[in-house]
């Protein structure tokens, strides 16, 4: 007898109302419930306005979450060492949980090789401690997450291109993590200024092969790869970043007073910031997270696996020849 199978992509519609339509609703209520971790990290140069632009991303946070104080206020303070700061955003019925992860600029060190040293380090960390929860016999449900799932690279807007320190820390970054770099302080370059500049940092990330954020992948839909195909060609994003909201108009926005007039953050034609708001919360949230655990944490995961394997059979294949030659000589 034989049995009958359909092919496999002939699609069956029930006669009466199953209900399995509503799974997309479970999975949303699921996920509300444990809320997003988002974890991000910034670095560069010294003195580039990266815990500015942090404070400006997340606008919320310019109360500080942990001690309840206003830090508007307060000037901005030179970062000496890795921070970490956990912060609960809550937008409609969703609760972002970020840790911002800021590290002190290039530049202030008395030895100035391997700046990328600690940046490396860091994420590596969270990457093994990830795993070592992960192989424990009763590993918990929810492994709370401290990978960092975006790294927001600070270029100098020099001109120029990228320093040294820029090209060697990149390539160790690009390697481990996703990197979106952008060019601050963009106040300070013309419109003209900037798209030369661009087109530099642009040549020398092909140049020196570095794997920008968001990488090319086969499962994209021609939309998502259209939408990729944009964020690419403005990447890096001209920044600006600001703590303090000025007077434009008799409103209030987010902006820099400067001697010549004033820069307002969230202008699309005065910087790209909300570009760059846009591709990180809007638009890449879910897939930086995913890339991060599919792509990075992956790759980590399969080469410290391997490296326990072999090791564990060069001792088993140590031990076998001890007392091979024990044996032998015992004879
Ligand atoms: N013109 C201009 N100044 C900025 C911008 N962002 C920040 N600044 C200023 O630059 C100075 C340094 O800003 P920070 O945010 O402390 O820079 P940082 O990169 O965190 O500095 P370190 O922690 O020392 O590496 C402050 O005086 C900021 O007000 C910007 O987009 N344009
Ligand atoms: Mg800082």
């Amino acid at each position: 007898m034989s049995i009958k199978t359909p092919p496999d992509n002939s699609l069956i519609s029930p006669t009466g109302y199953v209900g399995f339509d509503t799974i997309t609703s479970q999975i949303e209520h699921r996920l509300l419930k444990k809320g997003f971790q988002f974890n991000i990290m910034v670095v560069g140069h010294s003195g580039l306005g990266k815990s500015t632009l942090i404070n400006t991303l997340f606008a919320s946070h310019l109360i500080d979450s942990a001690t309840g104080r206003d830090i508007s206020k307060d000037p901005i303070s030179k970062t000496t060492e890795i921070k970490v700061s956990s912060h609960s955003l809550v937008e409609d019925r969703v609760r972002l949980n970020i840790n911002v992860i800021d590290t002190p600029g290039f530049g202030d060190q008395v030895n100035n090789d391997k700046v990328w040293e600690p940046m490396v380090k860091y994420i590596k960390e969270q990457h093994s401690q990830y795993l070592r929860r992960e192989l424990t016999a009763q590993r918990e449900r929810f492994i709370p997450d401290t990978r960092v799932h975006a790294v927001l690279y600070f270029i100098q807007p020099n001109g120029k291109g990228l320093t040294q320190l820029d090209i060697a820390s990149l390539k160790r970054l690009t390697e481990i993590a996703n990197v979106v770099p952008v060019i601050a302080k963009a106040d300070t370059l013309t419109m003209d200024e900037r798209a030369e500049f661009r087109e530099i940092i642009q040549r020398q990330f092909e140049k020196f092969d570095f794997k920008i954020y968001p990488y090319q992948s086969e499962d994209l839909t021609e939309e998502e790869l259209e939408l990729n195909e944009s964020i690419r060609s403005i990447i890096p994003f001209a920044v600006v970043g600001s703590e303090k909201e000025i007077s434009v108009n008799g409103e209030l926005v987010r902006g820099r007073k400067t001697r010549w007039g004033s820069i307002v953050v969230e202008d699309i034609n005065q910087c790209e910031f909300v570009f760059l708001r846009e591709f990180l919360i809007r638009t890449h949230l879910q897939d930086l997270i995913e890339t991060t655990s599919l792509v990075h944490y992956e790759g980590f995961r399969s080469r410290q696996l391997i490296a326990l394997k072999e090791n564990a059979s060069s001792r088993a294949s140590a031990t076998h020849m001890a007392q091979t030659s024990n044996t032998m000589l015992q004879r």
